[in-house]
């Protein structure tokens, strides 16, 4: 090859990818969705006063208080409190730490909100509060509200606050996220440690850009644990508190998820062969990195810090710094349980250890969500039709979720059915109960009682399977619908 050949050869890519690569100010150049001009950069000042709220530690319809994620409430302001108790939790069977907290748990409860939204954020320090039947361990304290999901000025926003005081302000969310929020009041390392920290996921304004049946949230944390020198009992059991020396030197007694030593282990999250799973993983620390592993699968995708942006594909590990997160997602290939795990193994050894499985249950307490209402809807036209039409003619003998009635439970029929053998059913039941070998097998679970003709359009069975799909689409447990008992 003469030289001249060699280097257009070579000088070719490299002029194709300058062609390819619009430069910013263009007229033709995309818009950047981080310009700064389109953010929120101005919140109003914080406020506190001495109005105490009373009731439940945490609320907002945006708030999930498990591993299960709520879909995302759509409306643009979320009002969240997060009241900060004082608390006995179990970390491991048999050690009872005096953990202080968010919303009277640990983790505190998970935000889900949209690049766009403003988040309403109001705090109670109830420090001071005893919780009837359990003997407060820890003196009443400040505390505070770090939002890492926030752009504020951190000496007006996450001020300290007193026992018996409220502190509310807002922000507007402009970057996407799973982002930590934890207690800033010094010492830092302590409160953290302690108990004080949750997680905020924050969509891109137009969500995410794949589809998933099942979305679950991992906070992974770090306690540092010693026998009350005081021995201080709780219900007859010995009392464990921060050790302050193994703290600073960084030497865990417990690494785990979700606040429990091998939690997911005995109650594993549930999943299907063939499902995509996205799990929002949030590396609280203190001080610890995590190697996020999922036994049996690969990470099809990768989104650091939980930005879609910050892309990996086919990922085995993924490392999380302190206060670092990603969005992992992955398909169950086959039947088993999948073991997640932070691939340090010493951290795994500690509890930081558990169980996606194709046999777990969805937990029934679950699907009743709490003291919180379910605000999933469908926006697609058809669907929100079949839903109505659901809620009419079918609630007296199906539920979606909640067990079987007359007919069967209808979460995952989808799944579980073609669309052609469901719109044959629909059509035409009776038929179907001479014809078709499983729908004979139903009737005889359902003792006999053949479901009646429901003289549907088929306008109407497409609205109804259009309200099934979107139904199976969402987080198990996430949509419930039971009518009259
Ligand atoms: C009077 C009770 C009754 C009503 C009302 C009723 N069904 Fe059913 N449905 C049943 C029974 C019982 C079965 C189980 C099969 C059988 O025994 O015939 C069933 C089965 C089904 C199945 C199949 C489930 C599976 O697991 O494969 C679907 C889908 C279904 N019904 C949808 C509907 C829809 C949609 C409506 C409302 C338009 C409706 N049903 C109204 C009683 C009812
Ligand atoms: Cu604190």
């Amino acid at each position: 090859m003469n030289l001249l050949l060699k280097a257009t050869v070579l000088a070719l890519p490299i002029l194709l990818l300058m062609a390819c690569d619009v430069p910013v100010g263009h007229p033709t150049a995309k818009a950047d969705p981080y310009d700064v001009k389109s953010m929120d950069l101005k919140p109003s000042p914080a406020s506190i006063s001495s109005v105490r709220h009373t009731g439940p530690f945490s609320s907002g319809s945006s708030l999930s208080l498990t591993s299960d994620l709520r879909p995302l409430d759509p409306s643009p302001v979320k009002t969240i409190q997060l009241d900060t108790s004082h608390k006995i939790i179990d970390i491991a069977p048999g050690v009872k730490f005096s953990a202080w907290t968010f919303g009277d748990q640990v983790p505190g409860p998970t935000v889900r909100a949209r690049v766009g939204d403003k988040i309403r954020f109001s705090m109670t320090n109830r420090s001071d509060e005893t919780i009837p039947g359990v003997q407060l361990t820890a003196a009443p304290m400040m505390h505070s509200m770090d939002f890492h999901a926030a752009m504020v000025s951190p000496q007006d926003k996450y001020r300290s606050v007193a026992p018996g005081q409220t502190i509310t302000f807002e922000f507007t969310l402009n970057y996407p996220g799973v982002f930590m929020y934890h207690c800033g009041t010094p010492m830092i390392l302590e409160h953290i440690a302690s108990g004080m920290y949750g997680a905020v996921v924050v969509e891109p304004r137009e969500g995410y850009p794949t589809k998933v049946d099942r979305e679950y949230v991992v906070i992974q944390s770090e306690f540092y644990a010693k026998l009350d020198p005081d021995n201080r009992k709780v219900d007859g059991a010995p009392l464990y508190v921060l050790d302050t020396d193994r703290l600073k030197a960084a030497q865990p007694t417990h690494t785990v998820f979700n606040g429990t030593h091998n939690g997911m282990v005995t109650k594993p999250l549930s999943a299907k062969a063939g499902e995509r799973v996205r799990l929002f993983v949030l590396n609280v620390g203190p001080s610890k990195t995590s190697s996020f592993h999922v036994v049996g699968t690969i990470f099809d995708r990768v989104w650091i810090d939980g930005n879609p942006d910050n892309q990996f594909r086919g990922m085995q590990t993924v490392l999380l710094g302190s206060s670092n997160a990603a969005i992992v997602e992955f398909m169950i290939p086959e039947d088993g349980s999948y073991i997640m795990v932070d691939h340090h193994f010493a951290n795994a050894s500690q509890g930081a250890i558990g169980l996606i499985s194709t046999e777990a249950k969805a937990d029934q307490k679950d699907i009743e969500h709490h003291n919180m209402e379910a605000t999933a809807a469908p926006t697609d036209p058809d669907a929100i039709a079949g839903k109505q039409a659901f809620e009419s003619k079918c609630l007296a003998c199906h539920s979606i979720g909640l067990g079987k009635k007359l007919g069967p439970d209808l979460a995952g029929v989808s799944k579980r059915r073609s669309e052609a053998w469901l719109t044959s059913w629909l059509t035409s039941p009776e038929k179907m109960l001479e014809t078709d070998a499983d729908a004979k097998a139903m009737l005889k679970e359902h003792n006999d009682i053949p479901m009646p003709n429901q003289n549907l359009s088929a306008s109407e069975i497409k609205q109804y399977l259009k309200y099934f799909g979107w139904i199976d689409a969402q987080p198990v447990g996430t949509v419930g619908a039971a009518g009259a008992h």
